[in-house]
């Protein structure tokens, strides 16, 4: 699904964020510690090779909102920007935490020029944050931003699941009605 906003282009992806050629960064579900690990940190860092954890461990730790970028390495893309989201029930306040992670996962694309950006469902998965409440403010935070961009034109969300990509699909056309 695609919709365009303000002249950039918002795609729901089902896939693997290790594999998203047409992408110039992607971002990472990190660890405060900037390592290796599982989910989608485990695979960006399997993908990219070790030099990736030896650019990135420097930059560390990091606070939950915060986001770095690196080189991507052996991955197909020029840039990995990664973004500590909140764990669920325990950074507070959790939406604002994890609003922050998108803000500056953007500011961070703007100021190195990029046409486009990859997002997973950041937090969604061993933090703990139950889908829909995190599509929304994912969604939310991205729309929020959209007349600041001035050279991104894609902004891809990237869903590992089919029920996933449902879910981002029912709350962008809420978001979208205004609901
Ligand atoms: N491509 C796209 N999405 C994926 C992939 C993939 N290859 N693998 C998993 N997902 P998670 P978090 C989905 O756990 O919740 C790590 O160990 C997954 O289904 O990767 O922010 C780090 O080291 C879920 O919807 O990130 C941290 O310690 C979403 O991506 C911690 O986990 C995020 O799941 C970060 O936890």
């Amino acid at each position: 699904m695609k919709r365009k906003i303000s002249g950039v282009t918002i795609e729901l992806r089902k896939g693997d964020i290790t594999r998203q050629k047409d992408c110039e960064a992607v971002v990472n579900a990190a660890n405060a510690r900037l390592q290796t690990g599982g989910g989608v940190a485990g695979a960006i860092h399997k993908a990219a090779g070790p030099q990736l954890e030896k650019e990135a461990v420097p930059l560390g730790p990091l606070e939950p909102g915060e986001a770095v970028i690196t080189g991507a390495f052996e991955l197909p893309n020029r840039y990995v920007i990664h973004c500590l989201g909140p764990v669920y029930g325990k950074d507070k306040p959790e939406a604002e935490l994890l609003a922050n992670c998108y803000s500056n996962a953007l500011d961070l694309a703007e100021e190195h020029r990029l046409p486009s950006i990859a997002f997973p469902a950041i937090s969604t998965g061993i933090f703990g944050y139950p889908i829909e409440e995190a599509a929304r403010v994912a969604i939310t935070t991205i729309i929020g931003k959209i007349t600041e961009i001035k050279h991104l034109k894609n902004i891809v969300f990237v869903l590992y699941s089919s029920k996933d990509l449902e879910v981002y699909e029912k709350i962008l056309e809420q978001i979208l009605q205004g609901k």
